[in-house]
């Protein structure tokens, strides 16, 4: 069923600019870590465009906030979304223009007089970027099962604050239940944050599924000492077998077809420059699109780790801060995007996600796919993150046509 229903570009892109000056950088991007006044202030603000769209907004247990539009009939929802938190150095798009153009879709439908068959809904999932707590994907991850409220709010930040105290400090702790909103389909439109489509002369992502995700945090203890007096071979330097570890895990991507390995957290305690650290917390993000590489990459470190603490007399140990089987898409949401994408004469090819996503964790649940639109110099988690207002609006086509032919089916 061809839709002529489009959706509001002007409005879109205003409205995604109205939440980019939240948090809004000096560099030009949005920092928006969850859980702080600057996550308030855009989640105030999203709670107030919903209401203002006359959606029945909820907010769950662990801080997702749900816009629902009633259907003509009871049932599961159609439901779309995405995140407004950001990493410290995030850009405008990364999660921002999957949740407003949920809005926008709603909204097409409300300036069209239309009434879905099914409920439709947008869904703006806490800590997706599990910069601030983890896991990421937190919101949906607990939405979808994977984790209990209870094992969430006890989460801390590297400062010790918890994930339940500022919940409740900024006035999210809703009283739903995570979950409590069956999904029909999800659907997610996201910026690539890559180079592929680009790099193709630009054109949509029709997104097939998403790579395997671990995240390890390695303590090293060492022993503190004097970096002036104490002769190389007797130093036990965390510092050193760090760096080690790291280059371990960046060689491992040249032999592991498309392994990743990127160590974003490096804190040296006492952190002083003339003394050879005591301890040493540092982070491995490994990824890869098949479950096996990826358990082979992990195992390696594990084992090196294992190596190097025996053979330097540092002692090693390891907390899992995320770890996210790849996970494919839905064959008949996905073919339903590149339909969509046709009825517009848009060019669109199918890709798997370098990025976690919330659609990760709603494939648990319900029959999922994404929409890609080209990330600029396929930078993200940058300030300098840049999607034209063409693709935005095309993106956003192809959700509201997906979302409402889905939701009438
Ligand atoms: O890390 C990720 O892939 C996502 O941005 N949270
Ligand atoms: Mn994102
Ligand atoms: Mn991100």
């Amino acid at each position: 069923m061809s839709t002529n229903l489009r959706i509001d570009g002007g409005r879109l892109t205003s409205r995604l600019a109205e939440l980019a000056r939240i948090g809004a950088t000096p560099e030009g991007g949005c920092r928006r870590l969850a859980l702080t006044d600057e996550d308030r202030q855009g989640r105030d603000w999203l709670v107030g465009q919903m209401k203002a769209l006359g959606l029945d907004v909820r907010v769950d247990a662990i801080g997702n906030i749900v816009g629902i539009m009633k259907g003509l009939e009871d049932g599961p929802a159609v439901v779309m979304g995405s995140h407004i938190d950001t990493v410290g150095t995030g850009g405008r798009f990364d999660g921002a223009l999957g949740v407003v153009a949920g809005v926008e879709v709603l909204a097409a439908l409300r300036d069209a007089g239309v009434t879905p068959k099914r409920d439709m809904a947008v869904i703006a999932f806490t800590n997706e970027e599990g910069a601030r707590f983890h896991p990421d994907m937190l919101g949906s991850y607990v939405w979808a099962g994977g984790m209990s409220v209870e094992a969430a709010h006890r989460e801390v930040d590297s400062e010790g604050v918890g994930l339940g105290a500022e919940l409740k400090r900024i006035g999210y702790e809703g009283a739903e239940r995570p979950g409590f909103l069956p999904a029909h389909a999800y659907l997610e439109l996201h910026i690539e944050q890559g180079p592929i489509l680009e790099n193709e002369g630009g054109g949509l992502g029709a997104v097939t599924g998403i790579q395997g995700i671990c995240w390890l945090e390695l303590t090293l203890k060492g022993r503190p000492s004097h970096a002036g007096t104490t002769p190389m071979a007797y130093r036990k330097d965390p510092g050193l077998a760090a760096a080690r570890i790291n280059i371990f895990a960046n060689e491992l991507t040249k032999t592991i077809p498309h392994q990743l390995a990127n160590c974003g957290v490096i804190r040296t305690q006492p952190g002083n420059v003339n003394v050879v650290p005591e301890t040493v917390v540092m982070t491995l993000d490994l990824r890869n699109p098949l479950d096996a590489p990826l358990a082979q990459a992990e195992e390696a470190v594990r084992r090196f780790c294992a190596e190097l603490a025996a053979r330097d007399g540092i002692e090693i140990s390891f907390r899992d801060l995320a770890r996210f089987p790849a996970t494919p898409f839905a064959e008949e949401l996905i073919a339903e995007v590149e339909r969509s994408a046709g009825e517009f004469g848009l060019p669109i090819r199918r890709m798997i996600s370098g990025a976690g996503h919330d659609a990760q964790m709603m494939a648990r649940l319900c029959p999922t796919a994404m929409v890609f639109i080209p990330s600029i110099g396929g930078l993200s988690h940058n300030p300098a993150e840049f999607s034209t207002d063409d693709d935005m609006v095309a993106g956003a086509n192809i959700l509201l046509t997906t979302a409402w032919r889905v939701a009438n089916a």
